[in-house]
Protein backbone atom coordinates (compact mmCIF):
# COMPACT_ATOMS: atom_id res chain seq x y z
CA UNK A 1 0.00 0.00 0.00
CA UNK A 2 1.01 3.67 -0.91
CA UNK A 3 0.34 6.64 1.04
CA UNK A 4 -1.34 9.07 -1.08
CA UNK A 5 0.07 13.16 -1.21
CA UNK A 6 1.27 14.94 1.79
CA UNK A 7 0.67 11.82 4.00
CA UNK A 8 -3.04 11.68 4.04
CA UNK A 9 -4.32 8.04 3.87
CA UNK A 10 -7.16 6.19 1.86
CA UNK A 11 -10.37 5.27 3.69
CA UNK A 12 -9.34 1.97 3.51
CA UNK A 13 -5.58 2.55 4.37
CA UNK A 14 -7.09 4.58 7.69
CA UNK A 15 -9.26 1.29 8.67
CA UNK A 16 -6.17 -1.50 8.06
CA UNK A 17 -4.10 1.25 10.16
CA UNK A 18 -6.39 1.54 13.02
CA UNK A 19 -6.61 -2.63 13.02
CA UNK A 20 -2.92 -3.06 13.19
CA UNK A 21 -2.57 -0.35 15.76
CA UNK A 22 -4.96 -1.92 18.36
CA UNK A 23 -3.10 -5.27 17.58
CA UNK A 24 0.34 -3.59 18.37
CA UNK A 25 -0.53 -1.71 21.01
CA UNK A 26 -2.16 -4.59 23.17
CA UNK A 27 1.30 -6.33 23.05
CA UNK A 28 3.76 -3.02 23.79
CA UNK A 29 0.75 -1.92 26.54
CA UNK A 30 1.78 -5.27 28.30
CA UNK A 31 5.35 -5.11 27.91
CA UNK A 32 5.75 -1.06 29.54
CA UNK A 33 3.38 -2.14 32.06
CA UNK A 34 5.65 -4.79 32.97
CA UNK A 35 8.72 -3.14 32.39
CA UNK A 36 7.45 -0.37 34.76
CA UNK A 37 5.71 -2.50 37.23
CA UNK A 38 9.00 -4.28 37.27
CA UNK A 39 10.83 -0.82 38.07
CA UNK A 40 8.42 0.37 40.66
CA UNK A 41 9.71 -2.95 42.96
CA UNK A 42 12.84 -1.99 42.91
CA UNK A 43 14.87 0.35 45.00
CA UNK A 44 17.26 2.53 44.51
CA UNK A 45 20.29 3.77 46.66
CA UNK A 46 22.23 7.10 46.13
CA UNK A 47 25.54 8.04 47.77
CA UNK A 48 26.29 11.66 48.67
CA UNK A 49 29.43 11.35 49.56
CA UNK A 50 31.95 14.80 50.34
CA UNK A 51 33.42 16.66 53.01
CA UNK A 52 31.60 19.19 55.01
CA UNK A 53 29.38 21.81 53.61
CA UNK A 54 30.63 20.99 50.41
CA UNK A 55 26.62 21.29 49.86
CA UNK A 56 25.26 17.78 49.72
CA UNK A 57 21.88 18.03 51.08
CA UNK A 58 21.53 21.32 49.85
CA UNK A 59 21.93 19.61 46.27
CA UNK A 60 19.97 16.77 47.15
CA UNK A 61 16.76 18.68 48.01
CA UNK A 62 17.33 21.12 44.89
CA UNK A 63 17.25 17.48 43.04
CA UNK A 64 13.98 16.19 44.37
CA UNK A 65 12.40 19.74 44.84
CA UNK A 66 11.58 19.39 49.16
CA UNK A 67 13.37 18.93 52.25
CA UNK A 68 14.76 15.32 52.37
CA UNK A 69 14.79 14.49 56.08
CA UNK A 70 17.77 12.80 57.61
CA UNK A 71 20.11 14.00 54.93
CA UNK A 72 21.57 16.85 57.04
CA UNK A 73 23.66 14.64 59.65
CA UNK A 74 26.56 16.70 61.38
CA UNK A 75 30.07 14.96 61.18
CA UNK A 76 30.38 13.06 64.61
CA UNK A 77 27.07 12.63 64.79
CA UNK A 78 26.72 8.98 63.06
CA UNK A 79 29.00 6.45 63.83
CA UNK A 80 28.16 4.42 61.10
CA UNK A 81 26.53 4.81 57.37
CA UNK A 82 23.35 3.64 57.18
CA UNK A 83 20.70 4.53 54.66
CA UNK A 84 17.79 7.22 55.20
CA UNK A 85 14.57 6.03 53.62
CA UNK A 86 13.12 9.07 51.31
CA UNK A 87 9.64 7.52 49.94
CA UNK A 88 9.69 4.06 50.53
CA UNK A 89 11.43 2.84 48.03
CA UNK A 90 14.43 5.45 47.68
CA UNK A 91 17.43 5.81 50.17
CA UNK A 92 20.28 8.35 50.42
CA UNK A 93 23.27 7.36 52.19
CA UNK A 94 24.40 10.34 53.73
CA UNK A 95 28.55 10.26 54.46
CA UNK A 96 29.02 13.52 57.12
CA UNK A 97 32.42 14.45 56.23
CA UNK A 98 35.34 12.66 54.47
CA UNK A 99 37.31 11.75 57.62
CA UNK A 100 34.11 9.41 58.39
CA UNK A 101 34.76 7.63 54.96
CA UNK A 102 38.19 7.44 55.40
CA UNK A 103 37.86 5.94 58.67
CA UNK A 104 35.10 3.75 58.56
CA UNK A 105 36.87 2.63 55.49
CA UNK A 106 35.34 -0.83 56.80
CA UNK A 107 33.49 -3.55 55.13
CA UNK A 108 30.89 -2.39 56.05
CA UNK A 109 30.64 0.86 54.17
CA UNK A 110 32.84 -0.45 51.24
CA UNK A 111 29.55 -2.87 51.08
CA UNK A 112 27.30 0.40 51.10
CA UNK A 113 29.21 1.28 48.25
CA UNK A 114 29.13 -1.36 46.13
CA UNK A 115 25.51 -1.48 46.18
CA UNK A 116 25.10 1.87 45.74
CA UNK A 117 23.36 3.26 41.90
CA UNK A 118 25.00 6.17 41.90
CA UNK A 119 27.28 8.10 44.03
CA UNK A 120 27.51 12.07 44.38
CA UNK A 121 30.59 12.52 44.89
CA UNK A 122 31.08 16.50 46.00
CA UNK A 123 33.51 18.71 45.44
CA UNK A 124 33.21 22.59 47.00
CA UNK A 125 34.51 24.89 43.96
CA UNK A 126 34.95 27.89 46.50
CA UNK A 127 37.20 25.62 48.51
CA UNK A 128 39.96 23.49 48.09
CA UNK A 129 39.34 21.50 44.82
CA UNK A 130 40.03 17.99 45.04
CA UNK A 131 42.26 17.72 47.88
CA UNK A 132 44.45 15.38 48.71
CA UNK A 133 41.88 13.85 51.52
CA UNK A 134 39.51 14.26 48.97
CA UNK A 135 41.62 12.07 46.59
CA UNK A 136 42.14 9.53 49.08
CA UNK A 137 38.43 9.21 49.66
CA UNK A 138 37.59 9.46 45.88
CA UNK A 139 40.26 6.30 45.40
CA UNK A 140 38.06 4.50 48.26
CA UNK A 141 34.61 5.09 46.61
CA UNK A 142 35.87 4.37 43.10
CA UNK A 143 37.39 1.12 43.81
CA UNK A 144 33.76 0.09 45.32
CA UNK A 145 32.10 1.18 42.63
CA UNK A 146 32.35 3.42 39.40
CA UNK A 147 28.77 4.98 38.59
CA UNK A 148 29.97 8.10 40.41
CA UNK A 149 29.10 11.66 39.36
CA UNK A 150 31.29 14.23 40.23
CA UNK A 151 29.33 17.26 41.70
CA UNK A 152 31.19 20.59 41.60
CA UNK A 153 28.88 23.00 44.08
CA UNK A 154 29.00 26.67 44.79
CA UNK A 155 30.35 27.34 41.34
CA UNK A 156 28.15 30.50 42.02
CA UNK A 157 31.22 31.76 44.56
CA UNK A 158 34.00 30.24 42.33
CA UNK A 159 36.45 31.52 39.73
CA UNK A 160 37.77 29.40 36.48
CA UNK A 161 35.37 27.33 37.24
CA UNK A 162 35.85 25.66 33.65
CA UNK A 163 39.77 25.19 34.71
CA UNK A 164 38.36 23.57 37.65
CA UNK A 165 36.11 21.21 35.71
CA UNK A 166 39.14 20.25 33.03
CA UNK A 167 41.68 19.56 35.98
CA UNK A 168 38.99 17.60 38.18
CA UNK A 169 38.48 15.64 35.19
CA UNK A 170 42.12 14.99 34.30
CA UNK A 171 42.87 13.68 37.76
CA UNK A 172 40.17 11.35 37.77
CA UNK A 173 41.32 9.77 34.23
CA UNK A 174 38.27 11.35 31.99
CA UNK A 175 36.49 8.69 33.41
CA UNK A 176 33.68 10.76 35.19
CA UNK A 177 31.34 13.35 34.02
CA UNK A 178 32.05 16.49 36.17
CA UNK A 179 28.95 18.34 36.72
CA UNK A 180 29.46 22.25 38.01
CA UNK A 181 26.52 23.19 39.61
CA UNK A 182 25.28 25.63 42.36
CA UNK A 183 22.80 24.34 44.52
CA UNK A 184 22.48 28.16 45.58
CA UNK A 185 21.32 29.57 42.72
CA UNK A 186 19.97 26.42 40.83
CA UNK A 187 22.40 26.74 38.12
CA UNK A 188 22.66 23.27 36.47
CA UNK A 189 20.53 21.25 38.52
CA UNK A 190 18.53 20.03 35.46
CA UNK A 191 22.04 18.95 33.92
CA UNK A 192 22.78 16.94 37.37
CA UNK A 193 19.17 15.66 37.49
CA UNK A 194 19.51 14.10 33.63
CA UNK A 195 22.80 12.41 34.24
CA UNK A 196 21.38 10.55 37.88
CA UNK A 197 18.65 9.59 35.49
CA UNK A 198 20.87 8.15 32.50
CA UNK A 199 22.76 6.24 35.38
CA UNK A 200 19.68 5.06 36.69
CA UNK A 201 18.27 4.19 33.43
CA UNK A 202 21.57 1.57 33.23
CA UNK A 203 19.76 -0.47 35.79
CA UNK A 204 16.46 0.08 34.70
CA UNK A 205 15.64 2.38 37.67
CA UNK A 206 15.18 5.91 36.11
CA UNK A 207 11.11 6.07 36.05
CA UNK A 208 11.03 4.85 39.56
CA UNK A 209 13.16 7.87 40.99
CA UNK A 210 11.73 10.45 38.20
CA UNK A 211 8.51 9.82 39.74
CA UNK A 212 9.36 10.86 42.97
CA UNK A 213 11.26 14.53 41.93
CA UNK A 214 8.56 17.34 41.71
CA UNK A 215 10.10 19.08 38.78
CA UNK A 216 9.02 17.13 36.11
CA UNK A 217 8.58 19.21 33.15
CA UNK A 218 11.73 19.17 32.17
CA UNK A 219 12.36 15.05 32.39
CA UNK A 220 8.92 15.09 30.26
CA UNK A 221 10.33 16.94 27.75
CA UNK A 222 13.13 14.84 27.80
CA UNK A 223 11.44 11.58 27.28
CA UNK A 224 9.18 13.27 24.60
CA UNK A 225 12.01 14.28 22.29
CA UNK A 226 13.69 10.58 22.74
CA UNK A 227 11.04 9.20 21.57
CA UNK A 228 10.05 11.28 18.58
CA UNK A 229 13.68 11.46 17.36
CA UNK A 230 13.24 7.13 17.65
CA UNK A 231 9.73 7.59 15.79
CA UNK A 232 11.58 10.29 13.19
CA UNK A 233 14.09 7.02 12.46
CA UNK A 234 10.32 5.33 11.02
CA UNK A 235 9.48 5.97 7.38
CA UNK A 236 9.24 9.51 6.69
CA UNK A 237 5.12 9.01 6.07
CA UNK A 238 4.30 5.84 8.44
CA UNK A 239 2.56 3.21 5.81
CA UNK A 240 0.27 0.66 7.38
CA UNK A 241 2.40 -2.66 8.17
CA UNK A 242 5.82 -2.23 9.14
CA UNK A 243 5.75 1.18 10.19
CA UNK A 244 3.03 1.14 12.11
CA UNK A 245 4.53 -1.41 14.29
CA UNK A 246 7.44 -0.08 15.82
CA UNK A 247 5.97 3.68 16.04
CA UNK A 248 2.93 2.49 18.09
CA UNK A 249 5.16 1.21 20.36
CA UNK A 250 6.92 4.05 20.59
CA UNK A 251 3.84 5.99 21.42
CA UNK A 252 2.50 3.76 23.97
CA UNK A 253 5.84 3.65 25.43
CA UNK A 254 6.05 7.42 25.85
CA UNK A 255 1.66 7.79 26.84
CA UNK A 256 2.63 4.87 29.74
CA UNK A 257 6.21 6.63 30.89
CA UNK A 258 4.19 9.98 31.27
CA UNK A 259 1.24 8.48 33.41
CA UNK A 260 3.47 7.17 35.51
CA UNK A 261 5.44 10.14 35.99
CA UNK A 262 2.45 12.33 36.38
CA UNK A 263 1.08 9.47 38.61
CA UNK A 264 -1.98 9.27 36.83
CA UNK A 265 -2.91 5.82 35.28
CA UNK A 266 -4.11 5.40 32.03
CA UNK A 267 -6.38 2.61 30.91
CA UNK A 268 -5.20 0.59 27.85
CA UNK A 269 -8.33 1.69 25.61
CA UNK A 270 -7.25 5.35 26.41
CA UNK A 271 -3.51 4.65 25.17
CA UNK A 272 -4.96 2.74 22.26
CA UNK A 273 -7.42 5.47 20.62
CA UNK A 274 -4.75 8.13 21.61
CA UNK A 275 -2.08 7.00 19.49
CA UNK A 276 -4.74 6.44 16.45
CA UNK A 277 -5.83 9.83 16.72
CA UNK A 278 -1.83 10.53 16.39
CA UNK A 279 -1.06 8.70 14.10
CA UNK A 280 -4.40 8.27 11.45
CA UNK A 281 -5.60 11.61 12.05
CA UNK A 282 -4.15 14.66 10.39
CA UNK A 283 -4.13 16.97 14.13
CA UNK A 284 -1.23 15.86 15.23
CA UNK A 285 1.07 17.14 12.20
CA UNK A 286 -0.96 20.87 11.96
CA UNK A 287 0.48 21.74 15.30
CA UNK A 288 3.89 19.95 15.22
CA UNK A 289 5.58 23.38 13.66
CA UNK A 290 3.73 25.08 16.62
CA UNK A 291 5.14 22.90 19.46
CA UNK A 292 8.43 22.08 18.35
CA UNK A 293 9.53 25.88 19.18
CA UNK A 294 8.49 24.94 23.17
CA UNK A 295 10.90 22.20 23.37
CA UNK A 296 14.90 22.67 24.02
CA UNK A 297 16.35 20.71 21.96
CA UNK A 298 13.61 19.97 19.51
CA UNK A 299 15.92 20.49 16.82
CA UNK A 300 16.66 16.94 16.12
CA UNK A 301 12.52 16.33 15.53
CA UNK A 302 12.41 18.80 12.73
CA UNK A 303 13.64 17.08 9.89
CA UNK A 304 11.68 13.86 11.12
CA UNK A 305 8.90 13.48 9.34
CA UNK A 306 5.15 12.42 10.10
CA UNK A 307 6.14 9.75 12.35
CA UNK A 308 8.60 12.30 14.48
CA UNK A 309 6.27 15.25 14.18
CA UNK A 310 2.56 13.42 15.40
CA UNK A 311 4.59 11.95 17.97
CA UNK A 312 6.07 15.34 19.67
CA UNK A 313 2.35 16.45 19.25
CA UNK A 314 1.13 13.71 20.90
CA UNK A 315 3.74 14.06 23.65
CA UNK A 316 3.24 17.39 24.17
CA UNK A 317 -0.65 17.49 24.46
CA UNK A 318 -0.30 14.39 27.34
CA UNK A 319 1.95 16.12 28.94
CA UNK A 320 0.39 19.65 28.78
CA UNK A 321 -3.06 17.83 30.15
CA UNK A 322 -1.32 16.00 33.19
CA UNK A 323 0.12 19.32 34.25
CA UNK A 324 -3.06 20.81 33.96
CA UNK A 325 -4.55 18.17 35.76
CA UNK A 326 -7.15 17.18 32.58
CA UNK A 327 -7.39 13.41 32.13
CA UNK A 328 -5.94 12.13 29.44
CA UNK A 329 -9.01 10.63 27.06
CA UNK A 330 -8.58 10.13 23.09
CA UNK A 331 -11.32 12.99 23.60
CA UNK A 332 -9.67 15.69 25.68
CA UNK A 333 -6.28 15.10 23.79
CA UNK A 334 -8.26 15.52 20.07
CA UNK A 335 -9.50 18.52 21.62
CA UNK A 336 -6.23 19.42 22.58
CA UNK A 337 -5.27 19.73 19.17
CA UNK A 338 -8.09 21.40 17.74
CA UNK A 339 -7.36 23.79 20.25
CA UNK A 340 -3.97 24.36 19.34
CA UNK A 341 -4.58 24.41 16.07
CA UNK A 342 -6.81 26.77 16.33
CA UNK A 343 -4.78 28.97 17.91
CA UNK A 344 -1.97 28.47 15.54
CA UNK A 345 -4.34 29.50 12.41
CA UNK A 346 -5.43 32.33 14.50
CA UNK A 347 -2.09 33.24 14.68
CA UNK A 348 -2.02 32.80 18.57
CA UNK A 349 0.60 31.40 20.51
CA UNK A 350 0.45 27.98 22.28
CA UNK A 351 0.10 27.58 25.95
CA UNK A 352 4.39 27.85 27.46
CA UNK A 353 5.12 30.20 24.66
CA UNK A 354 3.93 33.05 25.92
N1 LIG B 1 27.47 29.92 47.78
C1 LIG B 1 26.93 28.71 47.87
N2 LIG B 1 26.67 28.16 49.08
C2 LIG B 1 26.13 26.94 49.15
C3 LIG B 1 25.80 26.21 47.97
N3 LIG B 1 25.28 25.02 48.34
C4 LIG B 1 25.28 25.01 49.69
N4 LIG B 1 25.78 26.15 50.17
C5 LIG B 1 25.92 26.53 51.59
O1 LIG B 1 26.93 25.70 52.16
C6 LIG B 1 26.58 25.33 53.47
C7 LIG B 1 26.57 23.82 53.61
O2 LIG B 1 25.53 23.27 52.84
P1 LIG B 1 24.96 21.81 53.16
O3 LIG B 1 24.03 21.48 52.07
O4 LIG B 1 24.45 21.72 54.54
O5 LIG B 1 26.30 20.96 53.03
P2 LIG B 1 26.59 19.46 53.49
O6 LIG B 1 27.27 19.55 54.82
O7 LIG B 1 27.50 18.91 52.46
O8 LIG B 1 25.30 18.72 53.55
C8 LIG B 1 25.22 25.97 53.77
O9 LIG B 1 25.44 27.17 54.44
C9 LIG B 1 24.67 26.23 52.39
O10 LIG B 1 23.78 27.32 52.36
C10 LIG B 1 26.08 26.84 46.70
O11 LIG B 1 25.82 26.30 45.61
N5 LIG B 1 26.63 28.06 46.72
MG1 LIG C 1 24.48 17.65 55.03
Amino acid sequence: MKAIGKGTYTEAQKSEMKRQIRHAADEAFDQEMAEINGQLQKEILIALVGDVNAGKSSTINRIVGEEVAGVGAEPGETTTIHPHAYKDKIFFIDTPGLNDVNKENSATTLDYFRKTDVVLFFLNAAGTVFSESEQRSFRIVEKANPNILIVLNKIDAADEVDRLVARVRKETGHKYDVLPISSRTGENIDQLRDAILELLKKNNKDILFARTIKEKSSIANKWIIAASTSAGAIGAVPLPGADIVPLTALQIGLLTRLATLYERPISREAAKEIVITAIVGNLGRTIFSQVIKLFPGAGSVAAAGVAGSVTLALGYSVKYAYERGIDVTPDTVTKLYKNFRDRKNKGKKLPGEE
